[in-house]
């Protein structure tokens, strides 16, 4: 499978992602394809929908102290639903489809979610830290939403001045 990282503004990344109905080998295939993508571009979270696949489906492996990520370590989310949110905490948040930027997002401290995994079975799972973090803001992207869309509006316009140079100083060096 030949799957790329769309990056903003790419518009598709904006689409709301469907239901998975059938826990076949398609799925299982774009799953595994979804995995190399994630650490070869030293991603931590990523959603179908980065990759063009516009199913609620998400990969989260959120590495070790020593920064060292385990497969062991991998969670695979279908059809993800936050039933519980609790507390607030703030995190510096980036993105592999918004590339070179970094912010402080405030997201819940604590949430519970609801999932099935690649088998169908449902799962439960309370979560707090980073991988609480990471399933709030690879769920956004099942609803088209992207960590700048809850950046203040101030830092938004900040954000959107310096993307744009960035692009244009890639578009040049592509050019060369
Ligand atoms: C989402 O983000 C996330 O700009 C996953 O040049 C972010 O994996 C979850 C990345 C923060 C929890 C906290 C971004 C890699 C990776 C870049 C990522 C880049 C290279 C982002
Ligand atoms: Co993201």
């Amino acid at each position: 499978m030949n799957l790329k990282i769309i990056e903003y503004p790419d518009k598709r990344l904006r689409q709301k992602s469907l239901e998975i109905k059938k826990f076949n080998q398609e799925l299982h295939d774009v799953l595994d394809a979804m995995y190399p993508i994630m650490i070869d571009t030293n991603g931590i979270g990523l959603a179908g929908i980065q990759v063009a696949i516009p199913k609620r489906i998400l990969i989260l492996n959120i590495p070790e102290e020593d920064g060292e990520q385990l497969k062991e370590n991998l969670f695979e989310m279908v059809n993800p639903v936050i039933t519980n949110k609790k507390g607030q905490s703030s995190y510096q948040e980036g993105c592999l489809s918004v590339p070179s930027f970094y912010e402080d997002i405030n997201r819940f401290e604590t949430i519970c979610v609801n999932y099935q995994d690649r088998y169908g079975n449902t799962k439960n799972l309370e979560a707090d830290g980073l991988l609480s973090i990471a399933i709030q803001h690879e769920h956004d992207h099942l609803e088209g939403i992207l960590f700048i869309d809850r950046l203040t509006s101030s830092r938004r316009r900040k954000f959107e001045k310096e993307y744009k140079k960035m692009l244009k100083e890639k578009k040049t060096l592509k050019e060369a």
